[in-house]
């Protein structure tokens, strides 16, 4: 069983992440994670904290020599702008003063302040936000690194591209090839259209200004999925109900679409479904369409799986939306924390991890075994098996 944990807060020493259940014999170095932790740092519309952070993982159990052990894979990042919080952080009690200076008692709609305080009966949200803060990702990231270098071995691979932003957006229904997506790594919004990602950054500008925040949506895409992942059999173990979770735990985001998913609903059933091909040279069935998006019956089918995921307006405003003071009741503006206008490039790599952990949970649950070795001999085993299917 592949698992994993993270903990840390957004103004604490440190985040980590537990992976447990990776097999032994994966090479892996913390270069492997920081470039994956770089990759979420990027992106148009960032705010003050990107500046601060330079986010590399400290690799604390698990590897040994390059290759990993088959135990637990602890990671740690620091935050350095702990240094700035040590006060309004720390372990020990403060004097009351000093609490006041960081104190957050008018919660911002949209984030877990109210919820979280009033679940947890805290008189400062900032008990809250801390943990609830997309900082988080961090951690999953370092975690979804490891995942994407095991799937690697098995030549599948995880990637991301942004789809619309605000009101600019790719065509409805546009599929874009995997090979336009790979070129737009490293673009200011990870986005496949040129003319596209300027109207994305046009709009980014137009929030700043309206000091505001804007939504968007990205979409994952996994290549060389092989068929046969998840399973019909239960509602916990079908892939697209794994992936739908994994994906909207993230934060902010509020919807996602397996496939062509929304559009579906509009749709006569001939002209969804992805219609049956058989290739006898590569002895393989495949398709000319992808509506499904990879996934039928909740088990991978051998097409590219593309899961879209849409991502909410970030919830601090600088222009403040309308909000009640926790202790005195009175009505107040929410209070105003740093933030960014939108982290919509970064959001995609945070996808991407998640998805490439279920992937990879999936996988493992298929071909089994404690070390790449005997994966490997399970995975080309099955891999036989199909072509002679
Ligand atoms: C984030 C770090 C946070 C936020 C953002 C994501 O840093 P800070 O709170 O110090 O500015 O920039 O989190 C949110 C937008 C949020 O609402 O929690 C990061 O590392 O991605």
């Amino acid at each position: 069983m592949l698992r994993f944990l993270t903990a840390g807060e957004s103004h604490g020493p440190a985040l980590v992440g537990i992976l447990d259940g990776m097999p032994a014999g994966l090479p892996l170095l913390a270069s492997d994670i920081d470039f994956e932790l770089k990759r979420r740092q990027h992106g148009y519309g960032r705010g003050g904290r990107m500046k601060i952070e330079q986010d590399r993982v400290e690799i604390l159990s698990g590897v040994r020599h390059g290759r990993t052990l088959g135990s637990p894979i602890a990671l740690r990042i620091a935050n350095r702008d702990w240094a700035n919080w040590q006060k309004a952080m720390a372990i020990e009690p403060i004097e009351i003063a000093e609490q006041e200076r960081k104190r957050v008692t008018r919660p911002r709609p949209g984030h877990a302040d109210l919820a979280g305080a009033l679940k947890h009966d805290a008189d400062d949200a900032r008990d809250i936000l801390e943990r609830a803060s997309a900082r988080e990702t961090t951690a999953r990231v370092a975690v979804g690194a490891v995942c994407k270098k095991f799937l690697r071995e098995f030549d599948v691979h995880v990637a991301s591209h942004t789809v619309a932003l605000g009101s600019a957006g790719l065509p409805a229904g546009a599929e874009v090839a995997w090979d336009r997506i790979l070129a737009a790594e490293g673009s200011p919004l990870r986005c496949a259209d040129k003319a596209t990602e300027q109207s994305m950054i046009e709009e980014i500008d137009r929030a700043m200004q309206a000091r505001d925040s804007v939504g968007g949506s990205f979409q994952v895409v996994a290549r060389g999925v092989p068929a046969g992942l998840g399973s019909h059999r239960h509602w916990d173990l079908r892939l697209n109900a794994r992936l739908a979770a994994a994906l909207c735990s993230i934060q902010s985001i509020k919807a996602i679409a397996v496939g062509d998913g929304f559009e579906a609903a509009g749709k006569m059933g001939s002209e969804f479904h992805d219609e049956i091909h058989y290739d006898k040279e590569t002895r393989r069935f495949y398709r000319t369409s992808n509506h499904a998006g990879g996934i039928e019956g909740g088990i991978s089918n051998g097409e590219e799986i593309r899961v879209r995921v849409y991502v909410k307006p970030l919830s601090t405003l600088p222009k403040a939306l309308h909000s009640v003071d926790l202790k005195s009741k009175e009505e107040f503006q929410a209070q105003v924390e740093r933030t960014d206008v939108s982290a919509i490039a970064a959001a995609g790599v945070v996808g991407e991890a998640m998805a490439a952990f279920v992937l990879a949970e999936a996988f493992l649950e298929k071909f089994g075994g404690d070390s790449i070795k005997e994966i490997t001999r399970n995975f080309l085993g099955y891999i036989e098996q199909l072509r002679n299917y």
